[in-house]
């Protein structure tokens, strides 16, 4: 069976580009595949936080929000990074297989060292991080959005490469982007993508958001002055981001969509109701889930159990392959 593994970070609110590029996806998967759910609270720290409860509340709610959204954990194997040990061990193997100059190239890193005064190595090692996390579980298929191409692309690298030099140890891993809603942009700077670290509440539609919040973010999103509605991304970056939220949110392909209207108001009107449709439900289950962290804490233990096994076995290897003593 294909061996599925994705992860997300326990910072800020879950916003409608992890839904539609991401998780809504992994709900789907989960019954088609062996999947495997991480919540990457060790990636979450290479970026200083001052409130050090931050992060561990904030694993406890993205694994209910992932669970609101479909995840679920009799199905799939859903867990917390830091408590499988594996990975940051599997992690530092990793940086001993990349080089300085693949790093240097990430876009990611890029973008975010340019956003804070503290750069951490652990920002800039971080794919090594993420590496690892796919590898330990012999993983196929990576479902990501389309940001996360370059991460998945040097994993393959580095896996690669370690098959190379240290014998066949590691399989070679696949990035799933979905065809709709892969990349939401935000609706205040719509040639940015939606992100938790944007820093633009008026551009960012929360999954937690009130209808009316999310109905009025969705009719001030800056369009263009040019009247007519067409997909095009790069013209009209702004009319082409609603057409693809209403298009991932419907079913729809978003240019045969802009055949349907002639104005933005009526455009803005159908996507914001869309969109509070599809997130309806995600935010009742929410609700409902909030109010039982201890249960949620017991199945994130059941999961890393599960993970722990499979981590366990693939590190054995991989000590034994790198050449390290083992005993
Ligand atoms: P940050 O912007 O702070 O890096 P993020 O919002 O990208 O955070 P992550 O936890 O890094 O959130 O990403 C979780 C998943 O959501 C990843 O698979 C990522 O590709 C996807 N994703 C994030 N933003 C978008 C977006 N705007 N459109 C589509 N998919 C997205
Ligand atoms: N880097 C990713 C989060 C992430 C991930 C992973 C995604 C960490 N480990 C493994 C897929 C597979 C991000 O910033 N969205």
């Amino acid at each position: 069976m294909t061996r599925v593994f994705s992860g997300i970070q326990p910072t800020g609110e879950q916003h409608l580009g992890n839904f539609l590029g991401a998780t809504r996806n992994w709900a789907k998967m989960q019954h088609e595949t062996d999947a495997f759910f991480c919540v990457v609270d060790l990636h979450a720290i290479t970026i200083r936080h001052d409130d050090r409860a931050a992060v561990r509340d904030g694993s406890v709610r993205l694994a209910q929000m992932l669970m609101a959204v479909g995840l679920d954990p009799e199905v799939c194997t859903l867990f917390v990074q830091s408590h499988v040990r594996e990975h940051a061990e599997l992690s530092w193997i990793m940086q001993c297989n990349v080089s300085y100059g693949e790093l240097s190239r990430m876009t990611q890193f890029k973008d975010k060292s340019d956003q804070h005064d503290f750069i951490s190595a652990g920002l800039f090692t971080y794919p090594a991080l993420q590496a690892a996390d796919i590898l330990l579980y012999d993983t196929d298929e990576v479902p990501v959005g389309d940001d996360q191409r370059q991460h998945i692309e040097i994993t393959r690298d580095i896996a690669e490469r370690f098959n190379y030099h240290y014998g066949e140890t590691f399989v070679l891993p696949e990035a799933v982007i979905p065809a709709a809603g892969a990349r939401v942009m935000d609706l205040q700077q719509p040639t940015s993508k939606m992100s938790k670290s944007l820093d633009s509440p008026k551009g960012t539609v929360g999954l937690l958001d009130e209808p009316k919040q999310i109905e009025k973010k969705i009719k001030s999103a800056v369009t263009d002055n040019d009247g007519t509605v067409r997909f095009e991304v790069a013209e009209k970056p702004g009319i082409s981001n609603l057409l693809s939220i209403l298009g991932a949110a419907t079913d729809r392909d978003p240019a045969s969509l802009a055949d349907e209207y002639e104005q933005y108001g009526p455009l803005k009107t159908d996507t914001a109701a869309a969109v509070i449709e599809l997130l309806e439900p995600v935010q009742a289950r929410y609700r409902e889930l909030e109010a039982d962290p201890a249960e949620t804490a017991r199945l994130l233990k059941l999961g890393a159990d599960k993970a722990r096994e499979i981590a366990n076995s693939t590190m054995e290897r991989v000590r034994t392959n790198v050449g390290l003593l083992t005993d």
